[in-house]
């Protein structure tokens, strides 16, 4: 199967890092194809910047269907554009926070995030609400990192999150931890062997996800909610968006 990796920020090294790290854990019959939108922000940590990441990310669902991909993973912890992503393509779409904490709850009890900066916490705690989550999550924790801070060899960051990981699991009873960062993906081994928990990255997570909802031929329904969007015209900056009107099969 072929599946599509879009990191939705225009960082490159991310890039590399997040499709290196999903290779590792895919199955040898699996292709991995790691991409960054063409346009966007550099990294992701506000809702504006997840607003102006989510064009970029769709224009690579769009060229993903006519490339032929099996399924897609949107690799930032906010799941930016999932819901229209999955309006876009036939396969399945999985966002990395809905992977990491399903695949968190199915082990652990309780699961603490460990994010990058305070303000992106609000966002972690509502996809947990969104996605049924909320009871196994114990607690959203920051490192008071920027996102391109973990871009940095020899930076801080990897210490910072060891020790905020080990506090998740001192003071809020978490029993795994769910890194808040795809750019974390690369971290995991080394807190899991650290902190001797379970430690879930939404890249690795995703990525087995997809081979099993696509090895299942579980793909997106077209029935309702998330049927292609209707066919439309878009304006000004947005009209390459426009969407024509498909033939019937
Ligand atoms: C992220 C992420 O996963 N990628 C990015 O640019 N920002 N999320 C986060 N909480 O920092």
């Amino acid at each position: 199967m072929r599946i599509k990796i879009i990191n939705p920020n225009t960082t490159a090294s991310m890039t590399a890092k997040i499709g290196a790290c999903a290779r590792s854990v895919a199955a040898v019959s699996t292709e991995v194809v790691a991409v960054s939108p063409g346009m966007g922000p550099v990294s992701i940590e506000s809702h504006y910047d997840e607003a102006l990441a989510v064009p970029g990310l769709l224009q690579e669902i769009a060229t993903g269907e006519l490339q032929g991909f099996d399924g897609y993973l949107i690799a930032c912890f906010g799941d930016p554009g999932l819901k229209a992503a999955r309006e876009l393509a036939r396969g399945p779409v999985v966002g990395c926070a809905e992977a990491a904490m399903h695949l968190a709850s199915l082990v652990a009890g309780r699961f603490s995030v460990v994010t990058t900066l305070g303000r992106t916490m609000g966002q972690a705690w509502h996809l947990a609400e969104a996605y049924g989550m909320k009871r196994f999550c114990a607690n959203v924790r920051a490192c008071e990192l920027a996102v391109l801070e973990l871009e940095e060899p020899g930076s801080r960051g990897r210490l910072r999150i060891v020790d905020e990981c080990r506090c998740a699991l001192d003071e809020d009873g978490a029993e795994a931890i769910v890194l808040g960062c795809a750019g974390m993906a690369d971290l995991c081994d080394h807190i899991a062997d650290a902190l001797g928990v379970p430690v879930v990255d939404g890249v690795a997570a995703g990525v087995k996800l997809l081979e099993s909802l696509v090895g299942l031929r579980l793909a997106t329904s077209k029935r309702g909610e998330l049927a292609r969007p209707l066919p439309k015209a878009m304006t000004g900056g947005l009209a390459d968006f426009s969407l024509p009107a498909v033939e019937a099969d």
